[in-house]
């Protein structure tokens, strides 16, 4: 059984070796990436917002399959979470982005809970860059983060992922069952991993918990982003965000290294209606 490779980040490692994990094998797991105190504070703000949610997804069929029956999934986050814009400022965290997409080149891709719920089977397996299956190339599209705000456990439902099978030719090819490993790992540890790779979260097998993790994928700027945030966050809460951050929600105008300038507002930067009283 294959095993992702693990770091510690209160143990200052080499940033140039947890690249290079994530090259080789796809996706790799920092534990202690996040801080006693902002995982209290994302707790606290974040975890209310499931006791509306219900489980499942409003398309019959393969959507509630593919985001599953027993998992309850919320966006919009960063209108309800300064610990969550908080942490969309980390350094280390942007560093993915602007490693694999290039810097100022990139938008959040997703910014949701995803807590899986008793009795949910495994979620399909998939890439992410499958978003968009026509502008998949070499180079990666999309890269990710999935955050523990609680343990992830084999039995809670700790994501299946392929180590390696980012270099796997074909579009989705199938995983042996013994190719495959669960990220389990503490609260307060991140999985990065790699659009390439091939993954999806577990089964839930327990009685009563819920594994509650904060999934958090860039994609490149001239991709449509999965998440709708212009729609899921009010104006006036964007208003109040850094503009790093105005920037990684579409709040503002995108201007790619080559080409046009994407996002206008009266033909102008978007910037402007923000910075309007
Ligand atoms: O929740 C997880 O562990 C993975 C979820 C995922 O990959 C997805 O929904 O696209």
């Amino acid at each position: 059984m294959p095993e992702l490779q693990r770091f510690d980040a209160d143990r200052s490692p080499e940033w140039s070796e947890i690249w290079k994990a994530f090259d080789d094998e796809g996706g790799l797991i920092v534990e202690n990436f996040i801080s006693p105190d902002l995982l209290a504070r994302l707790r606290n703000e974040l975890t209310p917002l499931l006791s509306d949610k219900s489980p499942g997804n409003a398309d019959p069929g393969f959507w509630t399959e593919f985001h599953g029956a027993m998992t309850k999934r919320v966006t919009g986050l960063a209108a309800s979470s300064p610990a969550w814009v908080e942490l969309l400022c980390d350094e280390r965290y942007r560093a993915m982005g602007d490693r694999y997409l290039g810097a100022g080149d990139y938008w959040l891709n997703t910014g949701q809970l995803i807590c899986i719920g008793p009795d949910e089977t495994p979620q399909i397996l998939h890439r992410d860059e499958l978003n968009w299956p026509h502008a998949v190339r070499e180079e990666e599209i999309t890269v990710t983060a999935i955050f523990a705000l609680t343990d992830f456990t084999k039995e809670n439902g700790a994501t299946v992922i392929a180590p390696g099978s980012n270099h796997w030719p074909g579009l989705l090819p199938p995983v042996p069952e013994e190719s495959a490993c669960q990220a389990v790992m503490p609260a307060g540890s991140a999985l990065l991993y790699s659009g390439k790779v091939i993954h999806g979260g577990g089964a839930n097998t327990t009685q009563s918990e819920w594994r509650i993790g904060l999934h958090a994928g860039f994609c490149r700027g001239w991709l449509r982003s999965e998440e709708n945030f212009q729609l899921t966050i009010p104006l006036e809460a964007a208003k109040s965000f850094p503009a790093s951050v105005q920037s990684l929600l579409g709040f503002r105008s995108y201007s790619p290294a080559e080409g046009g300038r994407l996002g206008l507002v009266d033909y102008d930067d978007a910037a402007h209606l923000l910075d309007r009283s």
